[in-house]
């Protein structure tokens, strides 16, 4: 009995030794061979993730590979390369915006407002400047949105940052004060820095130096019409220096002693200004003109008259002559940048009123274009449907029917109104 239960014994063990065995083979073999189909499932999708790392440079600096697509569109790549020669001859100039990170999406509408309306026909560079390195987005999209070849610099902080004479203590309680008055930007450290930036250190920055003009983009602007020429190529064909499309009065809480710098200026450098010459009328002339009564009044000689500095297209050798870095030098040796808030719109007005002839100031009227809270449109209807414009000219934002344009003062002191159909 105990034999026969022994070798059942042994016949069960053994029965339950392989049925173990059975399993763990089992198992063993479905792992590896699940394995080997993980493995080759694995390879597969690595090889069709890699498959079109070359055609997927969608990140054009640093080539990283876009890893998914929801798109049916096979072929991703996108034509970066900037080799299509413009249809048009071009002149020395950069397009140029001063611009943070944050601006993108106002960037990128600007521009692409710029392009549809007269980049596209040219591919003029962009120029971009910070005061902080352009992140990789912006680079990307920028260079995405733009016909021609981009550049991005960054301002050293010698040209932007204030200026070790500026007494701490002062500014903070002019800042405090401006807060109070309730001055636009009056409590702001980045804007005076830009207001001074804009005037005296753009033209200095590296990245321009190969360029004869500029014109300058802000985010969030629109221009409402095809242009009808190239402004660059009528700024050097007749000589002009400095070019604007809307002239408005500045508020005196941000300048309240600028004239004083600027008469200062005049009695050190007669030899500088040419009164002869000059625009000095349109910015000093506060008469009436026609029936409107200037409403704005001054407590200097300055009418408060300047171009709007936003757009603005500008000849970068008068800015880099000796004469415009003298007036600077004045203007920034009494630290208004930061005491009070004074801005690169009045400072390049009076500077090209004071320095340079009347008729090397162009106002392009045909050229229609928005930055808030102001616009300005061609008055002819004729010229809106042949330039294709999207403005009303007689809606109350436009600038030049209100009284706070300075336009009609240029029409009578300055260069007088002009037609450019002989372009
Ligand atoms: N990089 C940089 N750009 C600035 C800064 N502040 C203003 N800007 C740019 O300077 C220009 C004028 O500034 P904005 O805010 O439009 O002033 P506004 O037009 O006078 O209301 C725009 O192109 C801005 O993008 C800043 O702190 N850093
Ligand atoms: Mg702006």
């Amino acid at each position: 009995m105990r034999k026969v239960l022994t070798w059942g014994g042994i016949f069960a063990s053994s029965a339950l030794a392989a049925y173990l065995l059975s399993i763990a083979y089992a198992i063993f073999s479905t792992s590896f061979s699940h394995h080997q189909r993980e493995k080759s499932y694995f390879e597969a999708s690595g090889k069709v993730l890699h498959m079109f790392d070359e055609r997927r440079k969608f990140d054009i600096y640093v080539g990283q590979p876009k890893l998914s697509s929801n798109t049916y569109v096979n072929d991703l790549t996108i034509d970066y390369s900037r080799d299509e020669p413009s249809k048009k001859p071009r002149e020395n100039a950069t397009l140029l915006m001063l611009v943070r990170n944050r601006e993108l999406e106002g960037a990128l509408q600007s521009m692409r407002s710029l392009e549809d309306r007269f980049n596209r026909k040219y591919h003029y560079d962009w120029t971009f400047l910070n005061d902080v390195p352009f992140d990789q987005a912006f680079i990307e999209a920028t260079t995405a949105m733009a016909s021609g070849k981009t550049s991005y610099g960054l301002i050293p902080s010698s040209d932007w940052d204030r200026p070790s004479n500026i007494n701490e203590t002062e500014f903070e309680s002019c800042l405090q004060l401006m807060e109070e008055k309730k001055v636009l930007y009056g409590g702001s450290r980045s804007y005076r820095n830009m207001c001074r930036f804009n005037s005296g250190f753009f033209f200095r920055q590296e990245i321009l130096d190969k360029y004869d003009y500029y014109f300058r983009v802000e985010p969030d602007v629109e221009y409402f019409c095809d242009f009808p020429y190239d402004p660059f190529k009528v700024m050097r064909t007749q000589g002009k220096k400095y070019g604007f499309v809307m002239s408005l009065h500045e508020y005196e809480d941000t300048i309240p002693t600028l004239w004083d710098a600027v008469e200062e200026f005049i009695t050190d450098y007669p030899e500088l200004i040419d009164m002869e010459t000059n625009a000095f009328s349109f910015i000093t002339d506060d008469g009436v003109i026609g029936r409107v009564m200037p409403i704005i009044q001054s407590n200097s000689m300055y009418n408060l008259c300047h171009f709007w500095s936003n757009f603005e297209i500008g000849d970068l050798s008068f800015f880099r002559s000796d004469a415009y870095l003298k007036y600077f030098e004045v203007l920034d040796s009494k630290g208004g940048f930061y005491y009070e808030r004074w801005g690169d719109a009045p400072v390049h007005t009076i500077a090209a009123a004071l320095l340079l002839r009347k008729e090397e100031i162009i106002h392009f009227d045909e050229l229609g274009y928005h930055h808030l809270p102001f616009m300005t449109c061609p008055t002819s209807r004729n010229l809106r449907l042949q330039q294709r414009c999207i403005c009303d000219p007689d809606i109350e934002e436009n600038i030049d029917i209100t009284s706070y344009s300075c336009l009609t003062r240029w029409w009578k002191s300055g260069d007088g109104k002009h037609f450019m159909k002989h372009i």
